[in-house]
């Protein structure tokens, strides 16, 4: 499937996450809607209020079932406003529901919602994770321990915390200043607090260098990982930059070196993806705001196959390619 697709082509749909449960594909996408909220740099304009679960059996040529609306704003005790981008995972009969929401201060937690089912609906615990901040929270499960990524600078507050502290003042790193990174932690045996500290996800060019602030493929949000041939692809949008990028590590830590661009920007500010293997294939789910006619907070979600070379590489595709 060279030519990518548009998957749900009557509603706004966008930052897909993406698992293969039990031979079914399940995707986990934000819910855009028109909330007549202004845009601004802190992302007011992205005002979801839900999510809905999709599944197939057949990625290419099947039909994909909308499960509804599976968790809402008004069902979250702690519940401030914004439904940004959420993940799942499952662990032993229980699917786990991870969302970034702020909470009634306006800070952005991480929540966890769990069903006993991959399509919902989720029931969201009564408190956000302890110690948990910022937003685009994805899920590693490597050798039955589940590691979380996390974080967004701007709008997803990453600049307001160091060490895992709250600043006074936010503070964004310049120049030749080492980039801010985005953060990894493993999850607690009950899935539902951090079994550690989070770690920041250290990206290195070839002469072992972290990532500097003016790099133009420095860390932004949108984190995800993925395996293959047994090496650890974290990848993640650069947001300003408007590339979605990776880099590979040996390990769930890392650090990771920096590889190339997986897809050139898309119509719409953000970019957003989910990388899966299902039947065989490796595909990218991600969105562009093409059929809005361009409103960056009215996204709709696309799913293309994604191509690696002899060495692991992946192949770069093009984010303008039409649908
Ligand atoms: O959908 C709201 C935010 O936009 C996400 O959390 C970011 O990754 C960006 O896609």
């Amino acid at each position: 499937m060279k030519t990518p697709k548009y998957l749900v082509p009557n509603d706004y749909m966008a930052d897909p996450a993406v698992h293969v449960f039990d031979g079914k594909l399940y995707i986990y996408p934000s819910h855009d809607w028109e909330s007549g909220v202004a845009e601004n740099d802190n992302g007011d304009h992205f005002n979801m209020k839900d999510y809905h679960v999709f599944s197939t059996d057949d990625i290419e040529n099947g039909e994909l079932t909308d499960h509804g609306v599976v968790l809402a704003v008004e069902d979250i005790p702690w519940a401030g406003r914004q439904l940004w981008d959420c993940d799942v995972a499952r662990k032993g009969d229980t699917y786990y529901m991870y969302f970034p929401l702020k909470d009634k201060n306006d800070i952005f937690r991480i929540g966890v919602a769990t069903s006993k089912n991959p399509y919902g609906p989720f029931k969201p615990e009564a408190d956000p994770i302890r110690g948990s901040y910022s937003i685009d929270p994805a899920i590693l499960e490597d050798d039955g321990a589940y590691y979380m990524y996390f974080g967004g600078l701007w709008g997803g507050q990453l600049q307001r915390y160091k060490d895992n502290k709250a600043l006074e003042a936010a503070y964004l790193p310049e120049g030749d200043e080492q980039a801010l990174p985005a953060r990894v932690v493993r999850l607690s045996e009950d899935m539902v607090q951090f079994a550690e500290e989070p770690r920041p996800v250290v990206i290195i060019d070839a002469e072992g260098k972290p990532l500097t602030a003016d790099d133009p493929h420095r860390f932004f949000e949108a984190s995800w990982m993925h395996k293959y041939n047994g090496k650890y692809y974290f990848s993640y949008s650069t947001g300003d930059k408007h590339e979605l990028c990776y880099a590979i590590g040996d390990n769930p830590y890392g650090p990771f070196t920096y590889q190339g661009v997986i897809l050139t920007p898309v119509v719409g500010w953000t970019t957003h993806h989910a990388i899966a293997e299902f039947k065989g294939k490796w595909y990218l789910f991600h969105h562009d705001s093409v059929p809005s006619g361009g409103l960056t907070w009215l996204r709709s979600m696309k799913v293309v196959e994604l191509e690696y070379d002899a060495e692991g590489r992946i192949l770069t595709l093009e984010g303008t390619e039409k649908a």
